[in-house]
């Protein structure tokens, strides 16, 4: 009788010992799994993005709160800035659904920001909110988030991947994110000579860098712009937060020159070939550039950048005369209708010029800006 039940229990222990076993083995066995396939679909569930401008107060959405919104699933291809492409399938809500819980819209606003948790920002101007659907991906391609893009990416099928942000951390609904008037024109091949330009080392490349805190401070007088405009030769054009504009560095040398960069600012954020930057009034305008893209005329045997694109593009507001002035502060006055066969030319030196035909000829070298003249 003992032994019997001495026998039971070692068979009940040995039954006990396999049970925890098997569980335990178990338990491995789904830990490989999710580490093979991904983090279960709620691992994300929990974090928060920041929505401000949408209520007087800031407003925070969670990952899972999203989810219950209309799923929306899309395909999207787009080219980096290197020629790669990026594409994916991205599945999650749309912006405007969000919005619409608040009784707004997406096209209530002319600028909405994105804000990444490493830095990376791109603001999204009026035409692309107005004809495109913000999707706010939690899955892409049928996967959770890994790490580069978790919580969410926002996809925008149609646009450039630069406005598809990983990562994302906050959203920033603006209104009023206008170009104010440009008044002047600021030539920055002269307004760099005489600024401090430091040594940029960009991958094997020693360059030169001038800081744009340098540039406005010395040439913007006071202006306190909320959104920075920044037009490449390529077409490019994207507008920046004065805390991300002012850190940076404008590199005036070497590849690529001039390029928006600095190096807290992720790459996908530095800007190459720059033809101009609007701050507030002043527009920065690199001749290199716009030698290349704008129009060009011919005057006397020289080859240089029609007055009248140059107004037109960097939005140079009209005036009944304009006054042009030389990096040692000589200054020359035009009235418009003599502007027409106006040139900026660059020198042998490499010295920018301006010269404008008229009964008596006019020329003024070293040029550093051209300016409305107030009637
Ligand atoms: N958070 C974050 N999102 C980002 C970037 C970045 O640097 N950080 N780069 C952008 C740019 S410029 C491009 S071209 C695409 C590149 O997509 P990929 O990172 O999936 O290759 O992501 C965009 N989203
Ligand atoms: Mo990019």
């Amino acid at each position: 009788m003992g032994a019997v039940v001495k026998m039971r229990s070692w068979i009940r222990n040995l039954v006990l010992l396999g049970l925890v076993l098997s569980m335990i083995f178990s338990l491995i066995a789904c830990t490989e799994e999710t580490e093979v396939t991904g983090k279960t679909a709620a691992a994300n569930d929990g974090q928060e993005i920041l929505i401000t401008g949408l209520q007087d107060s800031d407003y925070k959405i969670t990952v899972g709160e999203l989810k219950k919104l209309p799923v929306v699933t899309k395909k999207a291809q787009s080219t980096r800035a290197n020629g790669e492409t990026v594409k994916i399938k991205a599945t999650g809500c749309l912006l405007e659904d969000v919005l619409q819980q608040k009784g707004k819209s997406v096209k209530d606003y002319s600028t909405i920001r994105f804000t990444a948790r490493d830095a990376y920002s791109i603001a999204v101007p009026p035409d692309v909110l107005k004809n495109r659907d913000i999707i706010l991906a939690y899955q892409i391609d049928n996967k959770v988030l890994d790490a580069e893009n978790e919580p969410l990416r926002v996809v925008i099928p149609g646009e450039r991947a630069m406005y598809w942000v990983r990562m994302l951390d906050r959203i920033d609904l603006e209104t009023g994110a206008k170009q104010t008037a440009i008044k002047k024109v600021v030539f920055l091949e002269t307004a760099v000579k005489a600024l401090p330009q430091e040594d940029y080392q960009y991958f094997d490349s020693n360059d030169k860098a001038i800081k744009t805190k340098d540039l406005v401070e010395t040439y913007a007088g006071g202006d306190k712009p909320k959104n920075i405009f920044i037009k490449a030769g390529d077409g490019l054009y994207k507008n920046e937060t004065p805390a991300n504009f002012l850190g940076a560095y404008i590199k005036i040398s070497g590849q690529e020159a001039p390029k928006f960069l600095a190096p807290h600012l992720p790459q996908g954020m530095h800007v190459r070939d720059l033809l101009f930057i609007n701050y507030g009034e002043t527009s920065f305008l690199a001749y290199s550039q716009g030698q290349k893209v704008l129009s060009l005329q011919t005057l006397e045997g020289q080859s240089g950048i029609a007055l009248s694109d140059l107004i037109k593009q960097t939005g140079l507001s009209r005036a009944a005369k304009y006054k042009f002035n030389s990096l040692n502060a000589e200054s020359l006055e035009l009235a418009v209708n003599e502007l027409g066969s106006g040139l900026i030319y660059q020198n042998d030196q490499g010295t920018l010029v301006f010269a404008c035909p008229g009964a008596t000829d006019k020329s003024l070298e070293n040029l550093l800006s051209m300016e409305c003249m107030n009637p």
